[in-house]
């Protein structure tokens, strides 16, 4: 193989002309436009492009199960399997059923291919974007590859085993898909669905036998990078390898021409390369320097396209676009992150790639949404958290303006042995070839919180094993070097969680930019430590870049509250959190970044809070309904005016207080206005300044009802303004005086400072102590339901994430009547039968003699007991509960009058 370079462009580099004997033709970097034109409409037309590529996602038919020789349709009829499309999983619902798992295991797809008669003496290859996590691919029953791991792109070609009938030229393409759990394959245990399936886009690829290669982890085999950027010029090297599976010798010539984004070429270059029959031949070109470049950053996405041409003659066999984005960057420890020479604080937010309903079988058009939510926020990073995402992510990145930090799945604890190093390296080697040429991306991910678990796979507060650690350092530093010599251009980067063993271990010092992700105040501690947990890393390690790869607190809608406390999941206390750490940012400049667990709620199996096996610290719902929070950082990140009334999470408000009398709650509004203004009903509350973190704050009064809520700002002269609607329930202070309606019924989230609203409207009001004419607990504390116990067998599974414990009653001091009362209990624990035993008693009389949850309802499963209550007199409802072993406890409580 021979390779020979010509650069045919001047510094001057103001001219195109024809060029050599086999009548090519040469664009130069041409600094003029007119020019520029003019040298292209002197190309001759190349012929048509020879690759031929489409997507395969319909038709497909699915058995989950696994099956001896599915491949073949002469054993196995696949007339009754379901008709799907792709993307597809079998795990889009299960993860969140009642049981605690879902169906891990093996299933087929398969589906019947026709190709045109002139794909005959084409190399065809199959494509698949995504399939999670093992496929083996079978074509016409001949099995034709196989790959590993569920996050990245593979390709195999079957060009021996397709038939040409003549009539049609049907394949039969089946798949055997299976995500079981495998030791030696990342990721081993993570708190996120591994949704089985071919959950991204399949595609057919015909090429000339003459090709950039597609055997390269799934690349598009041409790596593109810039190896000079600054305000002035710009290169380009082009790499690549051709297959030559012809039957002879090819001399080829490669053309690199760099387009901008209005598809006119401004350099190019060109080269000759003699490949063997049955061989590759590499090639490397330098294209001549763009003068002048427009430069790519978040506010401004440019891209230039290098269009890769391999000509064997004058006839073009393949032709292959990467995109292009000039830029440069560095980190350092003391100022962070420079982009294009000037400092930028990369300011954003991870992902996960599921949504509800759908599990991770989304449409290209979905992913590209969530990141337009992503942008619409102001951020301007996006880590791809914990593992690589669809084609349309990156493309989305680079298109949109979103830097990047992706990263391969080696999460929470790794394999110790020489099969699992492989995996994990190769993974890391496809992610990196495959999005290699995306300008978005600055930053590898190697792992995450990989000492959070011990080498059996179970949580441990400590790794005591030093052996155990010794072998993780070894793992992480051999990831991390293969890292830097695979893509050079970029930095390498881990995520640690809250623990100094990373230092011990010397594991924090392998990546070039350590991810801290934190969460006082959430699972221990309060806000304001994260500040001090920070300047503490940063005392401790100096030399160290420092980025806040995670930090979140989780919500759930139906739970709000005008005093939000810790792990109470309302909406307030998410503002409060996230409104808190990024004031304590704000004041750190050595930060590199910071990034938001999560943007959008996703699966976490196995796990309690409020809406059980789903983590809540999203901006956006599950669904994509974004979050009061979300405007908190659209306010401070995006640019763009913009006016909100911090309460859509929470327009349906009950409230206790005497009847005519103003129920006064607070309001926030964030804006990016100098001075906000909020009215009630059309009457103005007064205009505030929004303080650091562009939020106004009111106590509003409140009527009974409709309360129709209007915020005004003006923004650099443009009048913004928000409105909504909130509904206000009043409940009586004295029982016994008041029988207003909302009297007749009171439910109560017992334990709890939020208030919930249920599925079918009603208010479970925030827990108060018993006061004389009202309602309330008797005795007992707060308490809060494990994360690891999943409350079911309700959907009010928000009301149960707090109970009461060692009540001795609870009691409404309501009039004479005839009363429906409701009990909510939850066992919180896995208690042996017996271990908690109480009498209830109302009004004396004892309803529910040994009550034992753990017998009767078992653990985390909600129980709920109804009685009716006669009251005579003013004894009211009184309920008591009368401990016999262990201590009583007590969800949610409603009474509602009968007559
Ligand atoms: C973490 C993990 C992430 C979890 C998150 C949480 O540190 O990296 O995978 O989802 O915490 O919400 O607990």
């Amino acid at each position: 193989m021979t390779l020979h370079t010509n650069q045919h462009a001047s510094s001057a580099g103001c001219r195109g002309d024809r060029l050599t004997r086999d009548g090519w033709t040469s664009v130069r970097r041409l600094a003029r436009r007119a020019l520029t034109v003019a040298a292209l409409v002197a190309l001759p037309l190349a012929a048509e492009a020879q690759r031929i590529r489409y997507t395969i996602n319909e038709g497909w038919r699915f058995y989950p199960d696994g099956l001896e020789f599915a491949e073949n349709d002469k054993v196995i009829d696949d007339a009754g399997w379901e008709r799907v499309n792709v993307p597809h999983t079998w795990n889009a619902t299960d993860p969140f059923d009642d049981v605690p798992s879902y169906r891990r295991g093996v299933s087929w797809y398969r589906t019947r291919l026709p190709l045109a008669d002139s794909l005959q003496g084409k190399r065809l290859a199959l494509h698949f974007e995504g399939v999670n996590q093992v496929a083996h691919v079978y074509v016409n029953g001949a099995f034709v590859g196989s790959h590993t791991g569920g996050y990245t792109a593979f390709t195999v070609d079957f060009t021996k085993w397709a038939k040409f009938d003549g009539k049609g030229n049907e394949q039969l393409v089946a798949v055997q898909v299976d995500n079981s759990h495998n030791p030696f394959i990342p990721p081993l245990s993570v708190g996120f669905a591994l949704y089985g399936g071919i959950y991204r886009d399949v595609w057919l690829v015909a090429t000339d036998p003459v090709h950039l290669t597609l055997a390269d982890h799934g690349s598009s085999g041409v790596y593109v990078t810039t190896p000079v950027v600054t305000r002035e010029r710009a290169t380009v090297q082009v790499r690549g390898t051709v297959a030559n599976q012809g039957a002879d010798r090819r001399t080829l010539r490669i053309v690199n021409r760099l387009l901008d984004a209005s598809g006119t070429a401004v350099a190019e270059q060109s080269s000759t390369l003699a490949v063997e029959a049955g061989r590759d031949g590499a090639f490397t070109q330098q294209i001549p320097a763009v003068a002048r470049p427009r430069l790519w950053s978040p506010e401004d996405p440019y891209l230039y396209t290098v269009v890769t041409d391999v000509y064997d003659g004058a006839r073009l066999a393949d032709r292959v676009h990467s995109t292009v984005g000039f830029r440069w960057f560095r980190f350092t420890p003391d100022s962070g992150f420079f982009l294009n020479g000037s400092k930028y604080v990369l300011r954003g937010t991870n992902r996960h790639q599921d949504m509800q309903g759908l599990g991770i079988a989304l449409s290209n058009r979905q992913h590209v949404r969530d990141l337009e939510w992503i942008k619409e926020m102001g951020a301007n990073f996006l880590r791809l958290a914990h593992y690589p995402q669809d084609p349309a992510v990156l493309d989305a990145a680079d298109r949109l303006g979103l830097i990047v930090w992706e990263e391969i799945p080696v999460v929470n604890y790794i394999t110790v042995a020489d099969q699992f190093t492989e995996n994990a390296h190769r993974m890391m080697r496809e992610m990196v070839r495959q999005h290699h040429n995306h300008p978005s991306v600055v930053m590898w991910g190697t792992m995450n919180e990989v000492l959070l678990w011990g080498e059996e796979g179970a949580r441990v507060g400590r790794i005591a094993d030093s052996t155990y650690r010794r072998q993780v350092r070894d793992f992480a530093r051999r990831l991390d070097a293969e890292t830097r010599k695979e893509d050079p251009t970029r930095v390498t980067t881990m995520a640690i969680h809250g623990s100094i063993m990373y230092d011990s271990a010397g594991i924090a010092d392998v990546p070039q930019v350590l991810g801290l992700n934190l969460y006082n105040g959430w699972y221990s501690g309060t806000i304001d430590e994260f500040g001090r947990v920070l300047d503490r890393r940063r005392r401790e390690h100096p030399k160290h870049v420092i980025f806040i790869s995670e930090y979140g607190s989780g919500s759930d809608l139906r739970l709000n509250s005008d005093t939000p406390e810790r792990f109470d999941h309302s909406g307030t206390y998410h503002r409060l959190f996230h409104e808190g750490y990024l004031r304590q940012a704000n004041a750190r400049p050595y930060l590199a970044g910071t990034a938001i667990w999560n943007q959008f709620d996703f699966s976490q199996p196995h796990i309690g809070e409020s809406m059980p096996q789903l983590n809540q610290k999203g901006m956006l719902t599950f669904d994509r309904k974004p979050k009061d929070v979300f405007f908190m950082y659209k306010a401070n990140w995006n640019p763009a005016p913009m006016v909100y009334i911090a309460s859509r999470d929470w327009a349906h408000r009950g409230m206790v207080g005497a009847a005519g009398q103003p129920l006064a709650s607070p309001v926030d509004v964030y804006s990016n206005g100098a001075s906000v203004e909020l009215f009630l009903d059309g009457r103005s509350l007064g205009a505030k300044t929004p303080d650091d973190l562009k939020k106004a704050s009111w106590v509003v009064p409140f009527a009974e009802g409709e309360n129709v809520l209007e915020a005004r700002a003006t923004v650099n002269g443009t009048p913004v303004a928000d409105r909504m609607t909130v509904r206000m329930e009043r409940w009586p202070a004295d029982l016994r005086a008041d029988t207003t309606a909302r009297g007749r019924e009171i439910a109560v989230n017992v334990g709890s400072n939020a208030q919930f609203l249920d599925e079918d409207g009603l208010i479970w009001l925030e827990d108060r102590a018993y006061t004389p004419g009202g309602f309330g607990f008797l005795g007992g504390e707060r308490a809060l339901m494990g994360r690891d116990i999943l409350v079911t067998g309700t959907r009010k599974t928000g009301m149960y994430v707090t109970y009461r414990t060692g009540l001795t009653g609870y009691r409404f001091d309501l009039p004479a009547g005839d009363y429906e009362l409701e009990l909510h209990f939850a066992e919180p624990a896995n208690t042996a039968a017996g271990a908690r035993l109480f009498d209830v008693r109302v009004n004396g009389a004892v309803v529910m003699p040994g009550v034992d949850l753990a017998t009767r309802s078992g653990t985390g499963r909600a129980m709920v007991v109804s009685h009716p209550v006669t009251v005579t007199g003013n004894e009211g409802v009184v309920v008591n509960f009368d401990a016999k072993a262990g201590q009583a406890i007590l969800s949610a409580i409603r009474v509602r009058r009968v007559r």
